[in-house]
């Protein structure tokens, strides 16, 4: 590769959303460089053709099979002749005398492009809690974040700090084959069943035949997982009925469906999300049979963070090498050569620590390198004040060309459809930039920029959606608030993927009036 290389798009990242947009703008007649930190491609679901064939084992998809999903689609469109692997993106500057991006890449080779779309993810910049010792200590470290292909952990000691979805989905596999299994738990968490199962031919059969309504109602739908969401009040029912409803929604599995299908306002009203949480609680009572750990285990909190379910994460604790060291009562004091020490002086001996900690999400990823705008100012700066802003989780006012996949303030919802939501206006916005440039008489200064009144619109509009909603009461991810320093800010666009789609509607009948005239 020559030192500067230039092209018409460049897309950061080769997961589902990168190669989608790899897809998408190669289609447009565009010349497409995707890089990414990773040595494969790393996530689709868009091929109508291949999807209605491919073989899916259980209802919840396996890393494996996902890993071996996302190859065959790079294959089946030969799209690695467009991907650096290996290549990270080390800082991006607008140029506005070449009216292109200027990107570094690890390597020290610079890349010019006239579009830079990034794909990074929600959920991918790890968070490591900087507890003193870390380093002392002699066993094996892991994040989850960052999980070994090989790994081996029968009849060893092991330590999860953390119990969020990632935390109980590894304790709940892990527990039966370790010799020991140490939960460090901070908060505890309202989990429901999944509802994992093989997929069976008659269910296959039944997807294929619906494939197009079934996608139609996800995309009219506000959290996008193909239920139809609840539009009655728990307030406004029998306590017998709401009883039933959240058992036939225990049995059926998937947390979104407990939290959105049962009723229409467990997010927003205290009462009728009390006896969600009663109703789980008694769950964790009824399965948990020592009543000390049944009551660490039990949250108090509202049930209002991201809805997790699992494979039977509550049944692990009846095993007798399965224990849970309370957090809030006893802090982690440090590491040391052996394991972790604890507040109350006891060492826990252990020869495996796995960090279930979470992510820097959302903006994680977008203020960890510099990507500076038309003026020199980068995105982290741009969001010193409030917090990441956006128009539409998208674009940036001073910040041409740019398009983020599942930006900050992009709609909370079942992931993939978003992003396919947002790939496709992507396409649409720089489809028309193109276009615009052939008719143009100067079409190297025809550029894609959201308004700052647009930006401000749509900032408060994101706080209004959010500012009824029992999330914003409760820390998580979801508003910033799981790590240390980080600013409580609005990260998502409440409004569901249908009000988002019409938001986008709405941007298109009005001209892309968000949008600085090309
Ligand atoms: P989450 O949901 O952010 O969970 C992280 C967990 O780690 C959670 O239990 C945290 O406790 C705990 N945590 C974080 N920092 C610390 C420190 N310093 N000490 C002890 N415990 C800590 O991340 P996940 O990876 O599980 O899931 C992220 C998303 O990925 C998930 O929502 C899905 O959408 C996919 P806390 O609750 O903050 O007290």
């Amino acid at each position: 590769m020559p030192e500067s290389e230039t092209c018409d798009a460049l897309v950061v990242g080769a997961g589902f959303g990168g190669l989608y947009q790899l897809y998408r703008l190669r289609e447009a007649g565009l010349n497409v460089i995707v890089i990414d930190a990773a040595g494969d491609v790393g996530g689709t679901c868009w091929d109508k053709e291949d999807l209605l064939q491919y073989h899916w084992k259980d209802h919840y998809v396996k890393q494996p099979e996902v890993l071996a999903y996302l190859n065959h689609v790079a294959d089946r469109y030969d799209m690695r002749k467009h991907i650096k692997f290996r290549t990270e993106l080390v800082d991006a500057k607008w140029d506005d005398s070449i009216h292109r991006w200027r990107i570094q890449t690890s390597g020290g080779k610079e890349i010019q492009s006239r579009y830079m779309v990034t794909a990074l993810g929600l959920l991918s910049k790890q968070n490591y809690p900087a507890y003193p010792g870390i380093d002392l200590f002699k066993g094996e470290l892991y994040h989850t974040g960052n999980w070994p292909q090989q790994h081996d952990f029968k009849n060893k000691r092991v330590g999860v700090i953390g119990n969020g979805s990632t935390g109980v989905q590894v304790i709940t596999a892990i527990a039966k084959e370790v010799k020991s299994l140490l939960c460090f738990q901070r908060t505890p968490q309202y989990s429901v069943p999944s509802g994992d199962g093989p997929v069976s031919k008659e269910y296959r059969e039944k997807i294929n035949q619906n494939y197009d309504a079934i996608w139609h109602q996800v995309k009219n739908s506000a959290v996008a997982f193909g239920f139809e969401e609840s539009t009655v009040p728990a307030s406004s029912v029998t306590e017998e009925e709401r009883e039933a409803k959240f058992e036939e929604a225990w049995q059926k599995g998937n947390g979104f469906r407990f939290m959105f299908w049962t009723f229409n306002d467990l997010t927003t009203n205290e009462e009728s999300n009390e006896a969600a949480c009663e109703f789980i609680r008694k769950k964790i009572r009824q399965t948990v049979k020592d009543p000390k750990k049944a009551e660490k285990l039990c949250p108090t909190d509202f049930y209002a963070r991201r809805p997790l379910c699992d494979a039977g994460y509550y049944e692990q604790f009846n095993r007798p090498n399965v224990d849970i060291v309370d957090l809030k009562q006893t802090k982690i004091t440090e590491f040391t050569e052996k394991g972790i020490r604890t507040s109350d002086g006891t060492d826990h001996e252990l020869d495996v620590i796995i960090f279930a900690t979470g992510f820097d999400a959302v903006d994680g990823n977008y203020t960890r390198v510099a990507i500076k705008g038309r003026h020199g100012e980068s995105l982290k700066e741009h969001w010193s004040e409030i917090g990441p802003t956006t128009y539409l989780g998208v674009s940036v006012p001073d910040f041409p060309n740019l398009f983020m996949i599942t930006g900050p303030n992009g709609p909370f919802t079942n992931i993939p459809p978003t992003l396919e939501t947002h790939v496709e206006w992507i396409t649409e916005l720089i489809k028309r930039a193109e276009a615009h440039r052939k008719d143009s008489s100067d079409p190297e200064s025809v550029v894609v920029e959201a308004k700052p009144e647009a930006e401000q619109r749509w900032t408060q509009l994101c706080k209004e959606l959010s500012d009824n909603s029992l999330f914003k009461k409760t820390d998580s991810w979801i508003f910033g608030a799981n790590v240390p320093g980080k600013k409580n800010a609005v990260m998502f666009y409440f409004g569901g993927l249908k009000g988002f789609r019409d938001e986008l509607e709405k941007e298109r009948q009005s001209a892309y009036a968000g949008y600085v005239p090309l």
